[in-house]
């Protein structure tokens, strides 16, 4: 019929190479949903690795946990109130690269030797039954108690100490020899920034710790400003600043390393001050 030929379809005659082009949709379709599967498990295997990897972590941490419980347990019971550097707690897990051939392991400050020549600590391997090499742990014993704790030392200069009622009257520093090796400014930022936008321990002008009433007739300097029983000595004294309870706007250090933050004059001039204060301050 005439016109035909331009207008096939509306003859009655399908065109060539539909089925052709959907036979390709199709395996296109088919391919990216392959694709995307393929890339799916890939993810799964990553993530169940990640999850793995995680496990074996949190069990060497245990491991190492339990192995510096027993060696101080043991020590406990060899020298009942007499602890030194030539005891297991230290001489177990420190060495030195001369000594054992192993590789020494810096500690979280970063330290290398102490005076005796050890290493901070060296590596313990963990193998399975066959022998393969699973993980391996060190262990670094440090006397937190020993330290400097930065949220609860409040002294600065030569203000703050009275009668040592609390552990706040703590020298924080004084700028000279006492104290972390700061500044009275700089040590006065330590407890500002603790004290958030108000500036005062807990929220400024509560009685965070409720003993206000207590305070003012108690005979004692309870806020260290060496005045004894003034009228406010319970409200906003620095035993209301709770590192782990804090009040309104505190804000405790979770690190020392959080001084970073605080751009303190001696840090940015001396980088390495930061490993020296890690050895001697503390926030717990
Ligand atoms: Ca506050
Ligand atoms: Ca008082
Ligand atoms: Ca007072
Ligand atoms: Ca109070």
């Amino acid at each position: 019929m005439p016109g035909c030929t331009t207008y096939r379809r509306f003859c009655g005659i399908r065109p060539r190479g539909v089925a052709l082009v959907a036979v390709l949709a199709l395996l296109t379709i088919i391919t990216l949903l392959a694709i995307m599967f393929v890339v799916l498990v890939e993810i799964e295997r990553l993530a169940s690795n990640q999850t793995l990897a995680g496990m074996q972590a949190r069990l060497m941490a245990l491991s190492a946990h339990e192995h510096a419980l027993a060696i101080l347990a043991c020590d406990t019971g060899e020298a009942p109130g007499c602890t030194h550097p030539g005891q297991a707690w230290h001489t177990v897990f420190s060495s030195s690269r001369r000594r054992n051939g192993g590789e020494p392991v810096l500690g979280s400050n970063g330290r290398t030797n102490d005076a005796g020549g050890f290493a901070e600590a060296r590596w313990f391997t963990i193998r399975n039954s066959a022998g393969v090499l699973v993980g391996r742990y060190a262990v670094i014993i440090e006397d937190e108690a020993a330290k400097l704790n930065i949220n609860v030392a409040s002294a600065t200069g030569t203000n703050g100490q009275n009668q040592g009622v609390s552990t706040t009257e703590l020298l924080l520093a004084d700028g000279v020899s006492r104290g972390l090796p700061l500044g009275v400014s700089s040590a006065q930022r330590i407890v500002d920034a603790r004290y958030g936008a108000d500036r005062k321990p807990g929220i400024a002008s509560r009685d965070d710790n409720f003993n206000a009433a207590e305070s003012i007739g108690d005979e004692t300097d309870n806020d260290a400003d060496g005045i004894v029983d003034e009228q406010d000595e319970g409200t906003d004294e620095p035993g209301e600043f709770a590192a782990d309870r804090p009040q309104g706007d505190d804000r405790p250090f979770f690190s020392v390393l959080d001084l970073a933050s605080l751009g303190l004059p001696e840090l940015r001039a001396q980088p390495a001050l930061m490993r020296q204060l890690s050895t001697i301050a503390t926030t717990r």
